[in-house]
């Protein structure tokens, strides 16, 4: 048995909690050798859910769950965390502009980000889940001085994994079997799911495979516009899915990507690709070590930097709005 690791999750009493935390106390994160520490974050009117939530997880009686213990106080909640995911945030409600959607969540990953600063574990990796994400995970490490930039990541992962679900119906082949998918940019409407170094079973997407009106106005907005699809068929927004991208996304982490094959997480751009230095970005990443590597020399077309671009022009004007309010 290896030492446990102490996961923190935010906005645990809602949806994505509900279909994350079973998952991470079997074991799905770490793997069968690693037992969980759970630290659930609400704010006092989740919390009582959050404790619903951990009679549940008792229930199960899982071999792998050292412990649950529900907070609604961000200093305690992150206190000795390996790992923050950062799930609870303001949704937008009826009326709400995208500036004040903007400053409630800063409201929210502000003090979160320095919590952990000054809590969490020496190690501390963060997964930010709640929307905007790329925009919250930059809030957040902005308030966290003391922990590398490296360590924040936003979750692109659900929106890699709908795009192997798409590209698996449309090549007649398992998700198993596609390889070097990429997401670039936000995790918003305007993301780039790109196809054009994906490989199905180990061979490039051939000519005729890439058949650019399917591309253009079929699965690019199949992808990019699933959650609202989701919503539109559920009644709610994606839950499950978000829950196991968050699993695939911190499991990679730690265990690393297997060789030959890549995915997507929102890091910290360094300018790469042609990208504005300073924003969270969808890039195709591996991950070794603990960390995460933007997958380089990748080539792209002209279209592919333009719809980057267009992306990348958002999280810009995402930062702006947030810089002009004061609150990064
Ligand atoms: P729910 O409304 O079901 O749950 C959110 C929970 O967060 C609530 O229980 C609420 O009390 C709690 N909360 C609010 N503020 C908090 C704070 N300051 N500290 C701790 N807890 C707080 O939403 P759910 O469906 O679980 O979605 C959560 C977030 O994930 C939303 O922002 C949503 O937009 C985002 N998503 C992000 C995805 C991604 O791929 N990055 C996909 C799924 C999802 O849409």
């Amino acid at each position: 048995r290896n030492q446990p690791v102490t996961v923190t999750v935010t906005g645990a009493g809602g949806q994505i909690g509900y279909a994350l935390l079973f998952r991470a106390a079997a074991g799905a994160m770490f793997g069968s050798h690693t037992p969980v520490r759970l630290r659930l974050l609400e704010i006092p009117a989740g919390v009582r859910a959050a404790h619903g939530v951990a009679l549940e997880l008792d229930d199960c009686a899982f071999p792998l769950l050292a412990s649950v213990d529900v907070f609604d106080e961000a200093d305690r909640a992150f206190d000795g965390t390996d790992v923050a995911v950062l799930v609870g945030a303001r949704p937008r409600t009826a009326g709400m502009e995208r500036k004040d959607l903007l400053a409630a969540n800063a409201g929210i990953f502000g003090p979160q980000g320095r919590a952990i600063n000054d809590n969490a574990g020496d190690d501390v990796r963060i997964v930010v889940v709640g929307n905007p994400a790329n925009t919250n995970a930059l809030i957040a490490s902005a308030h966290a001085p003391d922990i590398p930039v490296d360590r924040f990541t936003a979750l692109t992962r659900l929106d890699h994994n709908r795009a192997l679900a798409q590209l698996s119906h449309r090549f007649g082949v398992d998700t198993g079997h596609i390889t070097r998918m990429a997401i670039w940019g936000n995790h918003s409407n305007t993301q780039f799911p790109d196809v054009s170094n994906v490989a199905v079973k180990g061979s490039p997407l051939a000519g005729s495979q890439l058949d650019r009106a399917w591309l253009r106005d079929e699965f690019i907005p199949k992808v990019a516009d699933r959650g609202a699809e989701i919503i539109a068929v559920r009644g709610a927004s994606s839950a499950a899915s978000a829950a196991n991208a968050i699993i695939d996304h911190v499991h990679d982490w730690f265990k690393g990507t297997p060789a030959g094959d890549w995915t997507s997480a929102a890091v910290m751009s360094r300018g790469e690709y042609g990208t504005p230095a300073g924003v969270f970005c969808s890039f195709p990443v591996t991950a070794s070590g603990g960390a995460w590597h933007i997958v380089p020399d990748l080539k792209m077309s002209d279209e592919a930097r333009s719809r980057l671009a267009i992306s990348t022009d958002e999280l810009l004007a995402e930062r702006a709005a947030v810089a002009e309010l004061g609150l990064l």
